[in-house]
């Protein structure tokens, strides 16, 4: 029996094969049960009795060689089948991380450390106090006796009968001015509440006040500040103005106006064709706040001022809706 040509099939197979689902296919051909070797044991019926055991004999042999040969060979592709994967899978620890996601600031609170910086370069310290505050410090010690008509009950949320959630952050200024003798110069920055709530209103916002309180302090210092600070804040182009008002806790009291920022004072939507945006009040704090403090008004004169910070971002970055803020939409927050 010739196996020359079955032999050189089968290793030219083997040898070419070169994945493990190729190789499979081989073993089935030779050495599966409808295989060559199994035809060749059926033709074994049909040899001489004498000398079927050698021609039996052979193809056994064949049968192991031909799996041995496939054993190596699964044995090489395993191993190099398992090498490609490592190779595939390996980590190159000396990779720098990726990056983690930064949080971002909330444009107020960009504005807030603006307003910080611009105070601080002109000498003025943050002062801080708490958002429920003693209706004393809220109203009464501003000027504000109960039954004033500022007190406005539907402005206000009422903790309890002498407890408020802070309607502006004079309060802060009335307890720095009781626990510090002047020169006070201060700005008290944070968050104050109004039960009032529409689309150019929140029952929350920011505001900054600041307060000045030493000998000889007069209008022409408050409204060279604020002029200072919008330069500063907007740009050295822009004007400011100041326009006789009201307010229980000043005298004299005066809206601050600034030039249009967004006109230049030619006049648009913005500004209602005025060329002027209202930022804020101030004025001469009043006597009786300075009295109800224990500063001698006699001696010292000071002067206060309050600003919204929505309405600071709102002109400084062109946003035009207000509600904006306090949505937290990550899409508007990462803008600024
Ligand atoms: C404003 C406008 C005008 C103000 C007054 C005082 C204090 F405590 F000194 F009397 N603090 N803040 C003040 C004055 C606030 O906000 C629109």
């Amino acid at each position: 029996m010739d196996n020359t040509a079955l032999i050189n099939d089968f290793t030219g197979e083997i040898h070419s094969c070169t994945d493990l689902a190729g190789l499979y296919n081989i073993k089935v051909k030779y050495l599966g049960k409808k295989g060559v070797i199994t035809d060749l044991n059926k033709q074994l019926s049909a040899i001489p009795a004498d000398e079927r055991p050698a021609a039996g004999a052979e193809i056994n042999k064949l049968r192991l060689a031909f799996e041995e040969l496939f054993n190596t060979k699964q044995t090489e592709l395993k191993s190099a089948e398992r090498n490609a994967k490592l190779a595939n899978e390996c980590i190159d620890v000396t990779m720098p991380a990726a990056p983690a996601p930064l949080g971002h600031l909330h444009p107020v609170y960009q504005i807030y450390d603006e307003i910080v910086d611009i105070f601080g370069a002109m000498g003025f310290s943050v002062a801080t106090g708490p958002e429920a505050e003693l209706d004393l410090y809220n109203f009464t010690m501003l000027n504000m006796p109960k039954g004033h008509p500022a007190r406005d009950m539907q402005d206000t949320f009422y903790i309890s009968e002498d407890v408020v959630l802070r309607t502006h952050t004079s309060p802060v200024q009335v307890r720095t001015m009781l626990n510090k003798k002047p020169p006070v110069r201060i700005i008290a920055p944070g968050k104050v509440y109004r039960s009032d709530h529409d689309s150019t209103h929140s029952p929350m916002f920011h505001q900054v006040e600041g307060l000045l309180v030493d000998k000889n302090i007069s209008l022409s210092d408050l409204k060279g500040t604020l002029q200072l600070f919008v330069h500063l804040m907007f740009g050295d182009d822009i004007p400011t103005r100041f326009r006789s008002s009201y307010f229980p806790f000043t005298e004299p009291s005066m809206e601050v106006d600034m030039g249009c920022v967004i006109c230049k004072g030619a006049g648009c939507r913005v500004c209602k064709s005025s060329g002027w945006l209202e930022i804020g009040g101030s004025g001469m704090v009043a006597p009786e706040v300075l009295a109800a403090v224990g500063i001698d008004s006699l001696v010292y004169s000071g002067f206060a001022f309050g600003m919204g910070m929505e309405r600071i971002a709102m002109l400084k970055y062109g946003i035009d809706d207000l509600r904006l803020f306090f949505e937290n939409r990550l899409e508007f927050i990462e803008q600024f």
